[in-house]
């Protein structure tokens, strides 16, 4: 992988929270930290998301009583999965994974933070409607081609991807810089969305 001076590197959620020892680990989550560094410094441009929540924000378990966490209820928009608390705005679970090391990183989006939306993807939030900005700043910055890692493979990376390349950039997931939460079937439908949508998925060495 040769990046050009129009893509963007795009780590999703590379927070806390989402690895060993924070409240919605993802396995392994954290051991894509250093691949994740070595890539950063090919790409001129890195773009950072941050999942971002307010208290008793809807994608928790805890603010739908009788509901337990990794199940599935509907809301105004439609299903959402829910959560155990995670990235409470400003909390250090919510902060970036120390090691990560990414100094150039030109933008930095925060997304879920509006209590009644959750929002997986970087570009639109979970009502498939509320944006984020961040298409705005991809096209105004004149950026085409959208290199994405991150956690968690199976939920924001799956919707950042799927919203991009609608949206016209396109987008190649770099399947060895991502790891999954790993619900029934979540990693399943992830490669059948990429493979729908045209998403390529590559390793960080080609
Ligand atoms: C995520 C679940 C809840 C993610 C965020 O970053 O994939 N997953 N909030
Ligand atoms: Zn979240």
């Amino acid at each position: 992988m040769k990046p050009l001076a129009t893509d963007a590197l795009l780590v999703i959620d590379m927070q806390s929270d989402f690895c060993p020892g924070g409240s919605l680990a993802v396995d392994e989550g954290d051991s894509i930290v250093p691949l994740i560094n070595k890539l950063g410094r090919r790409f001129e441009h890195v773009i950072l998301t941050q999942d971002w929540h307010p208290e008793g924000h809807i994608s928790f378990a805890s603010a739908h009583p009788g509901s337990q966490p990794y199940t599935v209820t509907e809301v105004a928009y439609g299903p959402q999965t829910l959560w155990p608390d995670h990235c409470l705005k400003g909390s250090s679970g919510a902060a970036f994974h120390p090691a990560l090391d990414l100094p150039h990183a030109e933008l930095i989006v925060r997304k879920g933070f509006r209590r009644e939306i959750d929002s997986y993807s970087a570009f639109l939030e979970n009502d498939h409607r509320t944006p984020t900005g961040l298409a705005g700043y991809v096209r105004e910055r004149g950026l085409k081609r959208l290199f994405l890692c991150g956690l968690a493979y199976d939920f924001c990376v799956r919707f950042s991807a799927i919203d991009g390349t609608a949206l016209g950039f396109e987008c190649i997931v770099i399947e060895d810089a991502s790891k999954a939460v790993g619900l029934p079937g979540s990693v399943e439908s992830t490669n059948e969305a990429f493979a729908d949508a045209g998403i390529k998925r590559e390793r960080s060495d080609v």
